[in-house]
């Protein structure tokens, strides 16, 4: 029996209800598998990944008390804050990142909300990073209207904003803000004409219901988000999650594949916990329907995987990197 999973070419499904996802999560591995990949086939060229390489431009001392994060001031992690590194500085590395094959150039802030003070700046990197070819990514936490519009004017292309989890679980994840809050700003930013950037972490504890639930407010959103980040949580020494129990890796996989058929005209980022993650069970991942990855020796703060052994692994498969 085929269930409704927002096959239809041109017409992706915003309807979703939780249980439908849920009940995705609950099929056997190899259907669900099967289901995913038939719906990427459908959508896109199956061998080509987009690649984002990302930078901190501002590490540490984050108002926020997000569990899993090494850069909240509120846990003793090591990571010391450290100053907004200067524009001329993030374009150089941009132009290494092309070098290297990146398309995408994701700039993060570990800022709770964006300061109209640090707009210039902002708009300087933008402007850069676009000249030398490259797709621009920002993730500056809470944005209003008004910043969005000037960021959308400057050249960005895509905001990431991460619901992280269910709205039911998230409280348990971040305190200092509200679930809605993130939606605001996601608000703003589609309004403003960016491209969204949306997703969230498995791994902190959350329940199927919660994968299912985070997905269930992503694929309602209208349009889909362009970019789906899943990541992995990487426990970190010193937050509230550093000794969260390790999540059957399989259940990513499932996560991705649900992702694919409920936003099958979205890039699906495998992102965070790749360095975690075994060969074997990426190439899972990519046949889910995962077509987009994170490059380079360091996520912000956490490592990511060898440029060189992505690059062989790429080979491998008979992954292809999307032009920027
Ligand atoms: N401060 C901004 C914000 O929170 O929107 C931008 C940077 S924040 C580090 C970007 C995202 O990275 C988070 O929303 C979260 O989903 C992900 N992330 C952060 N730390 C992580 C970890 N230890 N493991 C997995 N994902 C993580
Ligand atoms: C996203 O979803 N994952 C990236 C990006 N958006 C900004 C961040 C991952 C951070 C992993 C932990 C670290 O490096 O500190
Ligand atoms: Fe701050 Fe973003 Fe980390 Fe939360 S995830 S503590 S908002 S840097």
């Amino acid at each position: 029996m085929d269930a409704p999973t927002g096959t239809g070419k041109d017409d992706p499904r915003h309807d979703w209800r939780a249980e439908e996802i849920a009940g995705l999560f609950e099929l056997p591995f190899n259907d669900l598998l099967y289901k995913a990949h038939r719906v990427f086939r459908l959508h896109w060229d199956v061998n080509r990944i987009q690649v984002s390489s990302l930078i901190s431009i501002k590490t540490g001392g984050c108002a926020e008390d997000c569990h899993y994060c090494s850069q909240s001031a509120h846990f003793d992690t090591g990571i010391k804050a450290q100053k907004t590194i200067p524009a001329d500085q993030v374009i150089a590395a941009a132009r290494e990142a092309k070098a290297d094959g990146a398309g995408r150039f994701c700039m993060g802030a570990a800022w709770r909300e964006l300061k109209d003070r640090d707009l210039d700046s902002v708009v300087e990197m933008i402007a850069g990073v676009r000249a030398l070819g490259l797709e621009t990514c920002m993730t500056l936490g809470m944005l209003t209207a008004g910043q969005a519009e000037t960021l959308k004017e400057a050249g960005l292309d895509y905001y990431n904003h991460n619901i992280d989890t269910s709205e039911e679980f998230f409280p348990k994840i971040v305190t200092t803000r509200a679930f809605d809050e993130r939606l605001r700003t996601l608000q703003h930013v589609r309004d403003a004409g960016i491209n969204i950037c949306s997703g969230g972490i498995v791994g902190m504890g959350e329940s199927r219901a919660d994968r299912a639930g985070m997905l269930t407010v992503l694929a309602n959103m209208s349009p889909h988000p362009q970019s789906v980040p899943i990541n992995m949580l990487v426990p970190i020494e010193g937050t509230p999650l550093e000794g969260a129990p390790p999540l059957d890796v399989f259940e990513m996989v499932r996560t991705v594949a649900a992702a694919r058929l409920v936003m099958p005209k979205s890039h699906v980022r495998l992102s965070a916990g790749r360095n975690q993650m075994s060969e074997e069970a990426q190439a899972l991942c990519f046949f889910a329907g995962a077509n987009s990855v994170f490059s380079g020796e360091k996520l912000l703060t956490a490592a990511n995987r060898q440029p060189s052994a992505d690059a062989a692994l790429f080979e491998r498969l008979g992954l292809k990197a999307e032009e920027g």
